[in-house]
């Protein structure tokens, strides 16, 4: 079996990448270990930056998020000091961000490219990337029946996660690891209920951190910090509710519309970086590249961003003979990476803190008190802020 480009993994990276690469007239073959019913609902990210519909509109991907995304462009924070807003539409380069859910842009992806005579192979688990440093790389595979296969391929593309085959191909020393604990959990919940405000809601509270989401009409996604190592399951939907409101000041601010609490999944706040993106034929993108907190709305971004990188580069190289975007692809893909993380992690240092009576808890926290006066009463602050907020 053989292709030009071979893809594992069909989220937004790989589809980004396949619908790309399909354009551009190159030959290419995705491979996922799921079923297309799970990639169509497995609910994760929401919150699309401008520069990423911009490449999605450039590429006629971007009809589904017109039609049903839902412009967005206010965050609101409540701390022990108040509340106060933030529009950034009207701040920073004045950009917004669509809400869209991924699993709706992964269907959007698969079916445009399949529609186009794109093949992906369901059910199909890459084990190992071999030989992409000498030129002729090779994956082996589980079919869906459970038999072995080998794909060949002039280039393989990584975007199969962060637990995915490609990762874990890459042979010791051969590239440098960046991993960052942040050492903060996160349950991340959606819940079937109208949003309850509109804007993306950040509560600082001394129980921890709270926040609030809209993904549809009908769909919130809520998040709490968590203490470490308790099961997703442990509390019961009435206490998720009552220390939602609690941490998010409902008797100040006004109640929060309850539902349904569909998915829980606890989120070890975590950076991951691998450097370079490249080894030989092999090119790692989205999440199988770097790992960033959830805390930013980065993940998905940044992955359409370096697909899109990824699939200009292998066809000046495949159609025109010329290697100079895949030299280029690492470099650049990481200077997004970083600056992401680098305002992720300014994030999370915004919105929790150690918490207890020492004298480093409290030292940390008035930090933090000042930094969030500083975003509510400076222009500049705010203007930076928006620029990193929405931007990749
Ligand atoms: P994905 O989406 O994980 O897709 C990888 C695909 O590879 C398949 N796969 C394999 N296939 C073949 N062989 C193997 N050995 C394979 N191993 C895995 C998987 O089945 C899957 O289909 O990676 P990709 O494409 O790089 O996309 C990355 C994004 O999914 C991720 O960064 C975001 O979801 C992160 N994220 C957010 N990003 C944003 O930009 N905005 C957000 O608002 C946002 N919210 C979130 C998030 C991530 C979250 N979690 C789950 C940590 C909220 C949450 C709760």
């Amino acid at each position: 079996k053989a292709t030009d480009v071979l893809i594992l993994g069909a989220g937004p990276a790989g589809l980004v990448l396949g619908n790309l690469l399909q354009d551009h007239g190159v030959d290419c073959v995705v491979l996922e270990r799921a079923e297309p019913a799970h990639l169509r609902t497995r609910a994760r990210a929401g919150f699309l930056a401008a520069g990423t519909v911009r490449i999605l509109e450039r590429h006629g991907l971007a009809d589904g998020l017109h039609r049903h995304g839902r412009a967005h462009s206010t965050c609101e924070f409540r701390t022990t000091d108040g509340r106060f807003r933030l529009d950034y539409s009207r701040l920073g380069r004045g950009e917004r961000h669509t809400v869209y859910p991924q699993q709706q842009l992964v269907t959007d992806l698969l079916t445009r490219f399949t529609a186009a005579g794109g093949r992906v192979e369901f059910a199909t688990e890459a084990v190992a990337v071999l030989g992409a440093d000498t030129g002729r790389p090779s994956v082996t595979v589980r079919e869906a029946d459970g038999r072995p296969a080998t794909w060949r391929a002039r280039y393989v593309a990584g975007c199969d996660g962060r637990h995915g085959a490609a990762r874990r191909s890459l042979p010791a020393g051969s590239v440098r690891r960046h991993h960052h604990d942040h050492g903060v959990t996160w349950l991340g919940l959606l819940a079937e209920a109208p949003p309850s405000l509109d804007a993306v809601g950040y509560a600082v509270h001394e129980r921890g951190f709270a926040g609030h989401m809209a993904r549809t009409r009908e769909i919130t996604r809520y998040y709490l910090q968590y203490e470490r190592g308790t099961p997703a399951g442990a509390w019961s939907e009435d206490r998720i509710w009552d220390e939602l409101e609690l941490r998010m000041r409902t008797t100040q601010y006004g109640p929060l519309r309850r539902g349904r609490i569909t998915q829980r999944a606890v989120v070890d706040l975590e950076s991951d970086v691998l450097e370079p993106l490249r080894h030989g034929a092999l090119f790692l993108v989205g999440d199988a590249a770097g790992l960033i907190s959830p805390s930013a709305a980065k993940g998905a971004n940044l992955a359409v961003l370096a697909a899109s990188l990824l699939a200009r580069a292998l066809a000046d190289d495949l159609l025109h003979g010329d290697p100079a975007g895949l030299d280029a692809y690492s470099a650049r893909c990481l200077t997004s990476i970083w600056r992401a993380q680098e305002f992720s992690h300014w994030m999370i240092g915004l919105l929790h803190g150690p918490s207890g009576p020492d004298g480093a808890a409290l030292f940390h926290d008035a930090l933090r008190r000042s930094r969030l006066a500083s975003l509510r009463t400076s222009r500049s602050h705010q203007d930076w802020f928006a620029e990193h907020y929405v931007g990749v």
